[in-house]
């Protein structure tokens, strides 16, 4: 079957760059970035952060490191941070926190990974008891992923920010796809950042560019990030072509996130799904067999993830057009007989 007519719902993250993107990636201006020295990356930084208003950002690979140095900015080896069993910091980062940084994290189980701040808010631990692993941070997922793309209730954001500016306990934002978020509530970006003390955002997933992740927060603590980046192999040198791709994203690609929601609200109509399960860009499939539905949509060119032995997700992206969108719901809606 050719490249082109599958249909891929594995992942927004799967994306290729559009034509434009590639053309502004060859015309972007470069230099050593690990001299400071690239203006297309600086660029990117700074936007980011004050689209979040942060004082800083730093460009970095991919999420798991936004993530992970966002984590060890706000929490010392043998303390811990504290999240949702289903969050991706704990779930697909393959113990970074413990592996890299020596530090604990402890989880708890949520209703389906929404963020309940009280329920958090009782498992935190004091940091000056001779016994206790103490609490450093609390790490929030937005858009959540394991969650089917659901958004985090403001109100509960709000209470555990404003819990933790009397507490000192810090919060860090796994906003991967928190632009998705936005969109869908309506909420404008600048107030989930400030709810955060760290956030790590994509540029690949959901707005389409090849790489990159931007991790914000104070001046200072960006600084420090900066090192923490060089040490894990991440400095990068002329990258601006990847900053320049993610500037175009950020110009291009944002508005149009409403369309991805829109498939996937259409998608869950026609799968029987209650749409109203759907907040974002995500479907999630229960109680079917994953592995033979997986395989049997992948022979007719729909490549969908499973979650687990009953669970299947489905990603919509910009690289899926309506005509994929009923393609891959006219195949998927036969092998489940919906
Ligand atoms: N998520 C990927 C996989 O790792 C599961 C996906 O296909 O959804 N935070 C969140 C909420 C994410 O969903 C992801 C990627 C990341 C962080 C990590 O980003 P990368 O892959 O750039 O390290």
């Amino acid at each position: 079957m050719a490249e082109h007519s599958l249909v891929d719902l594995r992942s927004d993250t799967v994306t290729r760059p559009t034509p434009a993107m590639r053309r502004v990636m060859a015309d972007a201006e470069v230099g050593d970035d690990v001299y400071g020295e690239d203006p297309s990356i600086t660029a990117l930084e700074e936007r980011v952060a004050a689209m979040f208003g942060h004082e800083a950002g730093l460009f970095v690979p991919s999420g798991t490191m936004g993530n992970q140095i966002g984590m060890r900015l706000v929490c010392e080896p043998g303390q811990e941070v504290l999240c949702d069993a289903d969050a991706h910091v704990v779930t697909y980062e393959m113990g970074a926190a413990a592996a890299i940084f020596g530090i604990s994290t402890r989880t708890v189980v949520s209703a389906g990974g929404r963020l309940d701040a009280a329920q958090l808010i009782e498992q935190v631990r004091p940091r000056d008891n001779w016994h206790l692993t103490g609490t450093a941070a609390i790490a929030v997922e937005n858009s959540h992923n394991r969650g089917g793309g659901l958004v985090q209730p403001l109100a509960e954001l709000q209470e555990l920010w404003n819990w933790s500016r009397r507490s000192g306990v810090a919060v860090h934002l796994d906003g991967a796809r928190v632009w998705n978020a936005s969109v869908a509530a309506g909420v404008d970006l600048l107030t989930y950042g400030r709810l955060a003390d760290t956030a790590s955002v994509c540029l690949s997933k959901g707005l389409g560019a090849p790489v990159g992740s931007v991790l914000v927060a104070s001046a200072e603590r960006i600084a420090t990030a900066r090192l923490w980046r060089k040490r894990l192999g991440g400095g990068m040198r002329q990258a601006g072509v990847l900053a320049a791709a993610g500037l175009h994203a950020l110009d291009h690609h944002l508005p149009r996130l409403a369309e991805d929601h829109e498939h996937a609200r259409l998608l869950a109509k026609r799968l029987g799904v209650d749409p109203a399960s759907v907040e974002t860009n995500m479907v999630v499939l229960d109680d079917v067999d994953a592995p033979m539905l997986a395989e049997a949509a992948k022979a007719q060119g729909v490549l969908i993830s499973q979650v687990s032995a009953r669970r299947i997700r489905l990603v919509t992206h910009l690289d899926v057009d309506r005509a994929g969108i009923d393609r891959a719901a006219d195949l998927l809606g036969g092998l489940l007989d919906r």
